[in-house]
């Protein structure tokens, strides 16, 4: 089963929307493999974004995704990554097909509800950042 790391960011977290996109998961055929609540620090949130370094968003970036608690979780499925990919949407809120979760639950650019793992290799990275394994 193919594992893939996906996140519910800060927005989401406090506007109390954890269980409900944790149900669309589940619903979606997802099993959830592992899950926690976390606060990213300011270090492991610029090694899991270290790609964006050079972006002019990478400081808000930081400054978001450290602002409190996410809930991050390991989710399994056949070819996980490109379905989960397809059921979060687009970066764009706006620009998500309806029915995805950015499209329901984003605000805006950065604080877009969620993230997930964009391939194979990435989501093995990002599990062993956040999970340690
Ligand atoms: P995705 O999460 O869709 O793979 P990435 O990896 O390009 O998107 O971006 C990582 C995160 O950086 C996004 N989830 C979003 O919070 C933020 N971000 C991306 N592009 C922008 C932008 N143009 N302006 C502000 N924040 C952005």
């Amino acid at each position: 089963m193919e594992k893939t790391l996906f996140f519910i960011k800060p927005d989401a977290v406090k506007r109390n929307i954890v269980g409900k996109i944790l149900k669309i998961v589940e619903e979606e055929g997802f099993k959830i493999v592992q899950l926690k609540m976390l606060r990213f620090s300011k270090k492991t949130a610029s090694n899991f974004y270290a790609i964006h370094k050079r972006k002019p968003f990478f400081d808000d970036l930081i400054k978001y995704i450290t602002s409190s608690e996410c809930v991050a979780s390991v989710l399994g499925k056949e070819n996980a990554v490109n379905e989960l990919r397809k059921l979060v949407g687009e970066t764009d809120p706006l620009k998500s097909p309806p029915g995805t979760i950015r499209r329901c639950y984003g605000t805006d650019i950065q604080r877009n509800a969620v993230h997930a793992s964009d391939s194979v290799e990435n989501a093995k990275i990002e599990i062993s950042i956040i999970f340690g394994e």
